[in-house]
């Protein structure tokens, strides 16, 4: 399944000058740092729909190793940069849970890639979400979120346990740094450019 469109496609004016809108994904699973991410490079205010976790959610999101999580993104978040004058990224922050599994429909299309976050300590729960990406066919980049006290990690071994193409991307980030996040979205344009040409 290719349903990407080329850049051309989405080119729009704005100010006199040719922009080019590109939309990308940032997902991965439950409390991996989504609504942190988008909230920390987006030069807009970040639409987030965030809401207190009820009791009702506790048998489903999994908080084990989650401290001090006490809000989830029910729907999605959304937020805007820009990366040059050319270039503005939308970026769609998609929720990780399954029981997600039809907004992924709308989600992913139009869309040109992802960014999928990982949590190091808990990388088998980002293998539904990388299995998702795929059947989508979106290209993708991994940014390995480091929270405090995370373990170093190998990136083959890590490489090995995602089961990633040579390559794909992986990078490091802080999801709570705007340049750190930055870093990651730009090797991720720059993977899925070499893509397209
Ligand atoms: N220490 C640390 N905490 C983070 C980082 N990224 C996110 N968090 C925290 O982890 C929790 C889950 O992040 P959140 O952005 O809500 O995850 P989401 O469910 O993927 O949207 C929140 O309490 C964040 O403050 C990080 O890079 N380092
Ligand atoms: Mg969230």
């Amino acid at each position: 399944m290719d349903s990407r469109p080329s850049l051309d496609e989405r080119a729009y004016v704005r100010g006199g000058e040719t922009q080019t809108a590109v939309k990308i994904l940032v997902v991965g699973h439950f409390a991996v740092g989504k609504t942190t991410f988008i909230g920390s490079i987006s030069e807009i205010t970040p639409l987030s729909t965030e809401e207190r976790m009820t009791r009702a959610g506790e048998a489903v999101d999994d908080l084990k190793g989650v401290k001090g999580k006490t809000t989830t993104t029910v729907a999605m978040d959304f937020g805007r940069l820009t990366l040059s004058d050319r270039v503005v990224l939308y970026l769609f922050g998609t929720p990780g849970q399954l029981r997600f599994v039809q907004m992924w429909e709308d989600m992913a299309r139009g869309a040109l890639g992802a960014l999928v976050l990982v949590d190091p300590d808990r990388l088998a729960d980002s293998f539904a979400v990388i299995d998702l990406i795929e059947q989508y066919g979106l290209d993708y980049a991994i940014a390995v979120n480091r929270f405090d006290g995370t373990p170093v990690y190998e990136e083959a071994a890590l490489r090995d346990a995602l089961d990633l193409l040579d390559d794909t991307p992986v990078v490091t980030c802080d999801a709570r740094d705007e340049k750190s996040s930055a870093d990651a979205l730009i090797t991720l344009v720059r993977h899925l450019l070499d893509r397209a040409n």
